[in-house]
Formats: structure tokens, sequence, C-alpha cells
């Protein structure tokens, strides 16, 4: 017979189930995804070179929306040591994905990477240094002149179709190279190490520049952070 204390009994015992689990989760690690970096400067700091608008958008939606996406595809495949490894690296070995999800960590684990290193490599106009140093050598050495560093940079920015970017790298002959990018793609997934490196798809200048891109790569160098491209060359 199956009296009230019986039943008060079985209440209790479904009660005290999830409450016996609950050190248990407690003791396990949390997973730390992947989230949007701070920027180093406000968003209207890079003006007149960068309009405070796109970088609201840019930072804060379309930055946002790469980081969404790549985290979304982690839990999705329950990969979750890609959250424990250094973006780079995962970028760099790409294979090691598992295949279901390595498209959507090439797209959006490259948006996040190249954007938090995009914002690295800029600062307001007068706070980025010099272009001086052991930097400078290795780009004169590369490319005979800076003018000459410029030309062959804004060429590849301003001729490559479509949404891409284009970067400066540590060179497999020279010091340094120049090579653009398709999509999201990293060099890093060439094996090449990226110390600048300037976004050309349309989000990133088209409320200012419209469809003249070749006006914003010239106005951005006013922005360039040459002390941490400098960092970057020295640090590879
Ligand atoms: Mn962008």
């Amino acid at each position: 017979m199956f009296t009230r204390r019986d039943m008060l009994r079985t209440s209790a015992a479904a009660v005290a189930t999830p409450l016996l689990l609950t050190p248990a989760r407690a003791e396990s690690e949390p997973i730390k995804q992947f989230a949007l970096p701070k920027l180093p400067y406000g968003y209207k700091d890079l003006e007149p070179s960068i309009d405070e608008e796109t970088m609201t958008i840019h930072h804060g939606k379309h930055h946002q929306a790469y980081i969404t996406n790549l985290n979304a595809a982690i839990m999705k495949a329950n990969a979750l040591e890609l959250f424990k490894l250094p973006l780079a690296q995962t970028l760099g070995n790409l294979k090691t994905v598992p295949e279901d999800i390595r498209t959507a960590v090439q797209n959006n684990g490259g948006g996040h990477w190249n954007h938090t290193f995009f914002w690295s490599i800029m600062a307001p106009v007068g706070k980025g240094g010099e272009l001086k140093g052991d930097l400078l050598k290795a780009i004169e050495e590369s490319f005979k002149t800076v003018e000459d560093f410029k030309k062959a940079f804004a060429a590849a920015a301003t001729t490559r179709f479509g949404s891409g970017w284009a970067w400066l790298v540590k060179g497999k002959e020279k010091p340094l190279a120049v090579v653009s990018s398709a999509n999201q793609d990293s060099p890093l997934m060439t094996g090449v190490t990226p110390i600048l490196g300037l976004d050309v798809w349309e989000h990133a200048y088209y409320l200012k520049y419209r469809n003249v891109r070749a006006e914003y790569i010239k106005e951005w160098w006013k922005v360039v952070n040459w002390d941490a491209v400098a960092a970057n060359f020295a640090a590879n």
C-alpha cells in the first residue's frame, strides 16, 4: 500500500537527486568560451581615419558575430579542447579541427583572430609611434624604401577582389613580405606570421568611404600603431 509517508519519501528522494549532483557540477571546470576583447581606445578615437559609427558596428556587431558563431560551432561539435588552445595554434593546424566544423572555425576563428589583431595594430592619430629601428631596416631590405613598401601593401589591399585582408608578414625569403587573403583567412593558415594587417571588407570602410577603398587605405596609414607592429616583428 502506498501511504502518505511513502509519497513524502519519494518526493524527498526526487528532490535529493539533483542536490547530490550539485557538488560534482560545481567542481567541474567552467567552460571558458571566446569573448570580445576590449578595444585599447574608444570608438571615436581613430577619427578622422575611421569614423565612430564604423568602429561601433565593426567591433560590437561584426567581430562579436564571429565570436558567437565560433563558440556555437565548438559547442555543437563538443570540441571543447578548442577553447583551451591558443586560437593562432588552431588556425595554423586546421586539419586537427573536426571536419564538420572546420570551415566554421576557419571563417569565424579567422574572423575573431584577424579582428583582435587589427584592433591591436591601430592607435589614435599621433599615438602610434614611428616606423624606425629593426623594423624600418627590415622593410628597406625587403622593399627598398618605405614608399615602395606602402605601394606594395596598398596594391595588395586594393586588388584583393571582394572581401579580405592585406598583410605584412614575416617572409620566407626576405625578412618581410606583403600578401593578401580572401574572406577571413589568415596568413597563419599558410605558416607565416602577420605583423600588420588591414581589413578591406566593405564593412570596414563603406559608411565613410563608400566604394572608394583606395582612399580608406590612404587614410588608414595615419592610425597604424608602429610600436605595436615593431613589437610583433621583434616577438615572432
Ligand atoms: Mn572586419
